[in-house]
């Protein structure tokens, strides 16, 4: 990516649970790309605006080192990713610009059904397998809790019957996968959608003025599917 370049750039996650929409969004508002599934970088062939696709880990420190002008990444990302940088002492601010339509799921703490759950104290001296440590930790210490966590970047939901964790720290939506584990939900810790993000610095005025257009079309886009 040209830091200089006079084109939008727009990180999107490459393929996953945000992509198909976050696409259609920005095709809502008017802009045409075509994508090839190997590229990285995908050009609109109607605005001054490039796409990004990336793993969504990715996207917050993208756009908090201003190496993309914006983002549209889960809330659950975008704070574990803050909480990350603000302890490793990396730049972590951005500018939240719309709360999008889609991707909504919680951050949910979990135990195995069959265990007696009388509060979050009950989890002090546990250990707890997450995606998601600062989040979890967070929450964990504003309620005087300690607990260890076994970090895992897949395949939560069988830890506690792996023997690996007493319960788990994951997302939810539906709540069948829970359920398929023989886990109940336990303590909401975040709630979360799909946001867009842009980088702290000022824009250039050529994409501001992309940005000033793309913003009332969003929110059009998004009134009319309410
Ligand atoms: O490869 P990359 O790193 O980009 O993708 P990823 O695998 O990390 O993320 P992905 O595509 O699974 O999710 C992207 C984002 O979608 C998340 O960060 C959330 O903001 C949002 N989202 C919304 C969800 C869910 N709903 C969701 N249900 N992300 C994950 N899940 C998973 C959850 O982890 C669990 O395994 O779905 C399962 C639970 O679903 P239910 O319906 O059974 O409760
Ligand atoms: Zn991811």
């Amino acid at each position: 990516v040209d830091k200089n370049s006079q084109r939008l750039t727009i990180a999107i996650q490459k393929s996953g649970r945000l992509s198909k929409e976050s696409i259609a969004l920005l095709q809502a508002c008017g802009f045409k790309f075509s994508l090839h599934e190997a590229r990285l970088l995908a050009h609109s062939s109607n605005q001054s605006v490039d796409l990004l696709r990336v793993r969504d880990d990715d996207i917050p420190g993208l756009v908090m080192d201003g190496v993309v002008d914006l983002g549209l990444v889960g809330e659950n990302v975008l704070e574990e990713v803050r909480l990350e940088r603000q302890a490793t002492q990396l730049a972590c601010k951005v500018q939240r610009l719309r709360a999008l339509d889609f991707g909504q799921c919680r951050l949910s703490i979990a135990v195995p059904k069959e265990e007696a759950y009388g509060g979050i104290q009950d989890l002090d001296g546990k250990r707890i397998a997450t995606t998601y440590p600062y989040l979890l930790q967070n929450y964990l210490q504003q309620r005087g809790v300690s607990a260890n966590n076994a970090i895992l970047t897949g395949s939560v939901e069988v830890a506690p019957r792996a023997g690996l964790a007493d319960a788990i720290c994951d997302l939810v939506s539906t709540g069948a996968t829970l359920e398929a584990n023989g886990l109940v939900e336990k303590e909401v810790i975040f709630r979360s959608q799909a946001q867009l993000i842009q980088r702290p610095e000022p824009l250039s005025a050529a994409k501001q003025a992309i940005v000033d257009q793309l913003l009332p079309r969003i929110d059009g886009v998004q009134m009319a599917r309410e």
